[in-house]
C-alpha cells in the first residue's frame, strides 16, 4: 500500500497539541484518549487506518500495530510510539505511571470499546467528551486553508469540464462518474461524499444521489459534489439547465442566487449562527418560497465534509470567527416540480469572507 507522506508543519502540530492540553486543563482531565482517525491525523499527521493517541500533562503517546509502526516512526515527531495491537490494554500502566485520576475519551466510540475501556480503567474517572477536538478544528490555519482552497479549485475545474459532458440522453450516474474521475485526474484523492446528480423533477430532492434516470431536454440538473485534497474537503453545488429553463425555474434560480449572494455580502466575524442562517432565508421568504427551503444554510468543512459549526435559527449564542470555513447553500425544492441549490465554501476573514469556490453562478443553459 502506498501512503503519500505529507508532513503537517511541526509548529502547527505543536500548537494543536498545546491547544488540546489547555482544554484538558480547563476540563480537569489528567489524560485524554483520542481514537477518531481524523483527530489523530490532525494531531500527528498519521493517516493509516489504525492508531490511538493518549495525551497527559507531560506525555504524548501514539500507539499502533506492527503494520504501521515503521511509518509512524518516520512521520510522527513529538510522540512516544508504542507498538501494540491492543491500545486499551496498555492504558493501565500509563495511567499508573503518572497517577492519573481523570481520563477523557471521545463519545462516538463503539459500545464494545467503551465496555472494555471501563473494564481496564476501573480505577480512574472516565469522562465522555463531545466535539473535544472538533471544537479546535473549527479554526483553520494557513496550511489547512491552502488545502481546502485547492480542493475547491479542483471542484471548480471539474464543473467546467462536466458542462461539456452533460447532454440529453446521458444518465445521471454517468455524469457523477465523469465528475468523480475528473476530480481524481485533477489531483483529488477521492470524492468527499457520494456525488449528487438530480435532474428533472428529481432536482426537488435535496439529496438525490445520482440514479439511472436519463437527462432530458428541458431538465434542471442539480450537481452537489466535492473532493478531498491532502485530507481536506470541498463541497459545492450548482444547478444548470439542459436545452432551456422554463420561466418559473428561472425565477427560482434567481431567488436562490440572490440568497447565496446576500450571505457572501454579509458574512463576517461576530455574526451569530442564527443570523448567518437568517440572511439568505429572508431573501427566499420574501420571494414567497420560504416553505420550500427545508434545511439549514450550511455547515463547517475541513477534514470532514460536514463538521461543526452547523447553523439554525436557535443558535443565537454562537458566533462566526475568523478562520472558520463554512458553506453557503440555500435551496428551493418544489415537490414533483423541481429544485435549485447553489452552494459555495466561504472562509471567514478579518474583513468579511472569501469565497473559495469560484465556478460560475449565472444561469447556465447547455
Ligand atoms: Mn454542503
Amino acid at each position: 500500500m502506498f501512503f503519500a507522506i505529507i508532513r503537517i508543519n511541526n509548529k502547527e502540530k505543536k500548537m494543536r497539541i498545546e491547544n488540546v492540553k489547555s482544554k484538558m486543563k480547563i476540563e480537569n482531565l489528567d489524560g485524554m484518549l483520542i481514537t477518531d482517525m481524523k483527530n489523530i491525523y490532525y494531531l500527528t499527521g498519521f493517516s493509516g487506518t489504525a492508531g490511538t493517541v493518549f495525551l497527559t500533562k507531560t506525555r504524548n503517546i501514539f500507539m499502533t500495530d506492527s503494520r504501521y509502526s515503521e511509518m509512524a516512526k518516520s512521520i510522527i515527531s513529538d510522540f512516544e510510539i508504542i507498538e501494540t495491537r491492543d491500545a486499551i490494554s496498555k492504558l493501565p500502566e500509563l495511567i499508573k505511571a503518572e497517577d492519573l485520576k481523570t481520563v477523557g475519551f471521545e463519545e462516538n466510540v463503539e459500545y464494545s470499546f467503551f465496555n472494555r475501556l471501563q473494564g481496564f480503567l476501573n480505577e480512574v474517572e472516565l469522562y465522555a467528551t463531545n466535539n473535544f477536538l472538533l471544537e479546535l478544528r473549527q479554526y483553520k490555519d494557513e496550511n489547512e486553508i491552502r488545502k481546502i482552497r485547492k480542493a475547491a479549485t479542483i471542484a471548480d475545474e471539474a464543473f467546467q469540464a462536466v458542462l461539456k459532458f452533460i447532454e440529453p440522453g446521458r444518465e445521471e450516474i454517468e455524469v457523477a462518474n465523469y465528475l468523480d474521475f475528473k476530480m481524481r485526474e485533477l489531483g483529488a484523492s477521492g470524492v468527499s461524499f457520494e456525488t449528487i446528480v438530480a435532474s428533472g423533477k428529481r432536482s426537488s430532492l435535496p439529496h438525490g444521489v445520482a440514479s439511472h434516470k436519463v437527462i432530458e431536454f428541458g431538465d434542471p440538473v442539480t450537481i452537489d459534489f466535492g473532493c478531498f485534497y491532502n485530507h481536506y474537503a470541498s463541497d459545492m453545488t450548482r444547478t444548470i439547465f439542459v436545452g432551456k429553463a422554463d420561466s418559473k425555474m428561472s425565477e427560482i434560480y434567481q431567488t436562490v442566487k440572490e440568497a447565496n449572494h446576500s450571505l457572501i455580502e454579509q458574512a463576517q466575524k461576530g455574526l451569530s449562527f442564527a443570523q448567518f442562517d437568517k440572511i439568505p432565508r429572508d431573501v427566499i421568504e420574501k420571494a414567497g418560497y420560504g416553505q420550500f427551503f427545508t434545511h439549514g444554510i450550511g455547515h463547517g468543512l475541513g477534514l470532514e465534509v460536514h463538521e461543526i459549526p452547523y447553523f439554525n435559527q436557535k443558535m443565537t449564542n454562537q458566533f462566526l470567527e475568523v478562520g472558520m470555513v463554512v458553506t453557503d447553500e440555500p435551496g428551493i425544492y418544489i415537490p414533483d416540480f423541481g429544485g435549485v441549490r447553489i452552494e459555495d465554501d466561504l472562509l471567514i476573514t478579518e474583513t468579511g469572507c472569501e469565497v473559495l469556490t469560484n465556478a460560475p453562478k449565472e444561469l447556465i443553459v447547455i
